[in-house]
């Protein structure tokens, strides 16, 4: 595998290609919907694409998270589930794979990525004390706030703007991180908490010149580096095409020089990973290690469990390896960036350039008659499901949720309706039928009234909040 970057059978001669690296043995059949039902099931909804049965839907880009089709060995590997409660053969090979591929040195499984998050946030925060972080992501900053930390966005300037074309818009701002070191002290930072990719950003990169820069930070100031790996495999990729000097290098040997620069990692593997279910969270550090092998133990279920079937850590362990191959990587963000070109032609606003997993449509440039205490991102979700029966999800004011201390709405700068692409689940003419819907409703933009809120839960409110239409 090493030094060697495989092309598609177009690209060896000269041709553009990002086709699959494999074929379709199993499938799963869909319903077609009438514009009638998807009004009536959109009502019982409360306009929230979280409350919609996933029956009444046609393609489902909610998310790429546990969406994914798992391979004919995965599913060899759950016939090899050992089910002991303590000591499975499946935990020792998933983190075998764990060591292998990202490096670490110690393993605690979880049952998905925010399993992973509660342990860390309460094993390494005080209260009080600071988390920087390259942008927030919803669970990952509500964990640490209930640890009692206080998130500090540090990411770029260039993040926040949807329409800049910054090869690597998920960078750490060192000159952010540096005055709210120098304001406060290093020792009221409880560690830096680097995303790759940045999901809220769009799926944007985080480049090795950056976390090598983080790392020698954190180095002269004793703050330590954790890193959220769920999507690393892609960020990788935007380095090897990207940054230089990388273009010779595998998409495995890229995670592993990243992961070297960190002192540890939580994983949703639900992404990256290609499973259905499960997370991880890996640490270098042999104390912190024993804590947080003993808080699995309250939260999630033996430490050589931690929540999952032995079987899905065998799923998991395969998966992993599956996704560090080069030609899975490349069709993967091939077929992202197939969509991103199609909405590109017709002129659709998006944030730019496309990133990893989904397509971010900038609602905003959508409505421009629409505040966005009306919900513009929900609304272009709600207008999408109407048209064609595709599921996208907000990620804007709702999901952004209120402010801890004022109790008021956080108004993030970006009002974007993701279309998540799952992992080997869909083909190009599924992309061609969400783009021209995407089109459909950008045709009809001007006559989009909005959304109110008429029902708040406490925690991720965007979850299960619902709407009336203005
Ligand atoms: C996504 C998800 C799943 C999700 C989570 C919250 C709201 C809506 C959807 C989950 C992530 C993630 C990153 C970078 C940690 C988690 C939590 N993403 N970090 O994008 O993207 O992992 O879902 O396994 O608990 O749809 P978990």
């Amino acid at each position: 595998m090493s030094g060697s970057v495989h092309r598609t059978m177009g690209q060896q001669s000269g041709r553009r290609s990002w086709a699959e690296p494999w074929k379709i043995k199993m499938v799963e059949p869909l319903r077609m919907t009438r514009r009638g039902d998807r009004e009536r099931a959109l009502a019982e909804a409360g306009h929230n694409t979280f409350l919609l049965r996933s029956d009444d839907v046609y393609i489902d880009l909610l998310t790429d998270s546990g969406t994914g089709a798992m391979s004919d060995r995965q599913w060899a590997g759950m016939m090899v589930g050992d089910e002991a409660y303590a000591g499975s053969r499946n935990f020792y090979r998933l983190e075998e794979a764990i060591q292998r591929w990202y490096g670490y040195r110690h393993i605690v499984p979880t049952h998905q990525g925010r399993g992973a998050e509660h342990l860390i946030s309460q094993a390494a925060i005080r209260r009080g004390q600071y988390v920087p972080g390259n942008m927030y992501f919803t669970t990952t900053r509500l964990h640490q706030e209930l640890a009692g930390g206080i998130f500090a966005d540090v990411i770029v300037d260039a993040a926040h703007d949807p329409a800049d074309r910054s090869p690597f818009k998920g960078d750490v701002d060192l000159g952010k991180l540096e005055k709210l070191v120098g304001e406060h002290g290093a020792s009221s930072v409880a560690y830096v908490s680097l995303a790759a990719t940045v999901n809220m950003a769009g799926g944007q990169p985080v480049s090795m010149g950056n976390v090598r820069a983080l790392r020698e930070f954190c180095d002269r100031h004793g703050i330590r580096l954790f890193l959220d790996a769920t999507r690393l495999v892609e960020n990788a990729f935007f380095i090897q095409e990207r940054e230089p000097g990388y273009a010779g290098k595998s998409i495995a040997e890229i995670v592993r020089e990243f992961c070297d620069c960190t002192d540890g990692a939580w994983m949703s593997a639900k992404k990256d990973s290609l499973v259905n279910i499960g997370g991880w969270l890996a640490v270098n550090d042999r104390s912190l290690f024993e804590e947080l092998r003993n808080l699995v133990v309250v939260y999630e279920g033996l430490h050589t469990y931690g929540g999952l079937a032995g079987r899905d850590m065998e799923a998991m362990a395969i998966g992993i390896g599956e996704s560090m191959e080069d030609d899975h990587v490349r069709s993967r963000i091939g077929q992202v960036r197939y969509l991103g070109e199609l909405l590109e032609d017709w002129g659709i606003p998006m944030v730019q350039p496309v990133g990893g997993h989904a397509i971010f449509l900038d609602a905003r440039a959508f409505y421009p008659q629409l505040a966005q205490d009306q919900f513009p991102a929900q609304t272009l979700a709600a207008e999408l499901y109407l048209d064609s029966g595709i599921r996208a999800m907000e990620r804007g004011v709702v999901s952004a949720g209120r402010d801890a201390v004022t109790g008021g709405h956080h108004y993030p700068k970006l009002e974007l309706t993701r279309l998540t692409i799952p992992r080997r689940v869909y083909t190009q003419a599924h992309m061609d039928v969400v783009a021209e819907s995407v089109k459909a409703v950008f045709d009809g933009r001007a006559a989009a009234r909005g959304l109110r809120m008429v029902y708040e839960p406490r925690y991720l409110r965007f979850f299960q909040a619902r709407f009336d239409p203005l």
